[in-house]
């Protein structure tokens, strides 16, 4: 990171500007933090421009200090409420009359990452969308209930973590269902959105920007019989599903056989054990759910960057996956899809 011993940059062009901004939000200068985008905008700059080239991308690299363990959790959520802070504070300066449409907004059931999804909903009242902000996590009957009010033309449903498919898949039939459009977004969907058009999504987009434009041309789009793509899931993603805390439970009783180094564990260690199994059985779920095995090596792949970053070896990871592979020897994809995944981090 560049270090600022004389003035601080100045322009959102200057190199260097995302580091000065990521300092203060690291080093939790709030006023400094909103007096940085004030001035931004003072200067002329587009509020469009400051959440996408700015907040967010000092976002993304909040998440590459926390995933490479330079970073605390503490940091990683002081920094994101600073961002929500300047987000705020641009959204204030700007007012839009409506002339578009109105779009409700919201997270998919246990999906915390409210911020992208409150960019979004920033770029899209500036784009003249009567928005209605829902936050994150939102159960897909309260959304319902809520379509029924209000009307909209369209929902924007987030999902940041894969993990959350099934969930999402219910809220994106419930809301065809009850005859409004959905707009998937958010990096649970896959790298090109591929999982969206598996769950039926009537259109998807890769940020706020491409979200803008999708909903500016060609909305409603021509919704298909909403049943269609409703029933995904086989026996082996129920089995996975309804046996989650047997899976982890028994992987647990079994770990110190095959992974001694456990039983040195304190009860910090050993909760994130347990944690790191919960998310081997529900990318695995969420992986059966959507027939495709890269859900599930994709996860893998991250995992083991991520417990390599805390000086955990890829062993450990590696002794978790076949005890739970050796739970499911009756269930092909399962153990086809865990296989893959063992393969890549030999
Ligand atoms: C802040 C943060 C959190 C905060 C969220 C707080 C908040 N108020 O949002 C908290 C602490 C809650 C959190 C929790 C977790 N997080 Co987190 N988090 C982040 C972080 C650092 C920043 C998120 C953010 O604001 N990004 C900035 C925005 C702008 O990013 P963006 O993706 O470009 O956003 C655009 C698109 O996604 C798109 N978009 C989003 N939604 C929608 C919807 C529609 C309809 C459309 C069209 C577009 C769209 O538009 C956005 C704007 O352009 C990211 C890192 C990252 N790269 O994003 C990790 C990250 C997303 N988190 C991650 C993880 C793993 C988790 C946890 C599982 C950690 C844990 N072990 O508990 C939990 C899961 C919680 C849950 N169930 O939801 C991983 C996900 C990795 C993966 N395998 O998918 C990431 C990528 C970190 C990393 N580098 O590994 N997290």
């Amino acid at each position: 990171m560049t270090v600022f011993t004389t003035t601080p940059p100045r322009s959102l062009d200057d190199p260097g500007f995302g580091d000065f901004f990521l300092r203060l939000v690291g080093d939790g200068d709030e006023y400094g933090a909103v007096d940085v985008v004030s001035g931004l905008l003072n200067d002329g700059v587009s509020p469009q421009r400051i959440m996408t080239d700015l907040i967010a991308r000092t976002q993304a690299r909040v998440g590459e200090l926390w995933a490479a363990n330079e970073w605390t959790i503490a940091r990683e959520h002081a920094a994101t409420a600073i961002s929500e802070r300047a987000l705020a504070a641009v959204a204030a300066r700007c007012t839009v009359r409506p002339t578009r449409g109105r779009i409700t907004i919201a997270c998919v059931d246990g999906e915390w990452h409210a911020l992208p999804v409150r960019i979004l909903a920033e770029m899209l009242r500036l784009d003249g969308w009567r928005v209605d902000f829902l936050g994150a996590s939102v159960p897909g009957q309260h959304l319902v209930t809520h379509l029924h009010q209000t009307g909209p033309d369209a929902v924007a449903l987030s999902c940041m973590i894969p993990a959350r498919l099934p969930r999402a898949h219910a809220a994106v039939t419930a809301c065809r269902s009850a005859g409004v459009p959905v707009i998937a977004g958010g990096r649970g969907f896959g790298p090109d959105g591929r999982w969206a058009q598996t769950l039926g999504a009537d259109a998807w987009a890769a940020d706020a920007e491409g979200a803008v434009s999708r909903l500016a041309e060609n909305w409603p789009p021509r919704m298909g019989d909403p049943w269609v793509s409703s029933f995904l899931g086989d026996d082996e993603y129920t089995y996975v599903v309804r046996h989650r805390g047997d899976l982890i439970g028994t992987a647990l009783s079994r770990l110190a056989d095959v992974y001694p180094e456990t039983e040195r564990y304190d009860q910090r260690q050993h909760d994130a054990t347990a944690e790191d199994l919960g998310h081997i059985v529900d990318f695995l779920a969420a992986s059966l759910y959507v027939a495709d095995d890269r859900l599930f090596t994709d996860f893998v792949d991250w995992t083991a960057a991520v417990l390599e970053a805390r000086g955990v070896p890829a062993s450990a990871l590696g002794a978790g996956l076949r005890l739970i592979c050796r739970q499911l020897r009756d269930y092909p994809t399962a153990t086809a899809y865990l296989d893959a995944a063992l393969v890549r981090i030999k």
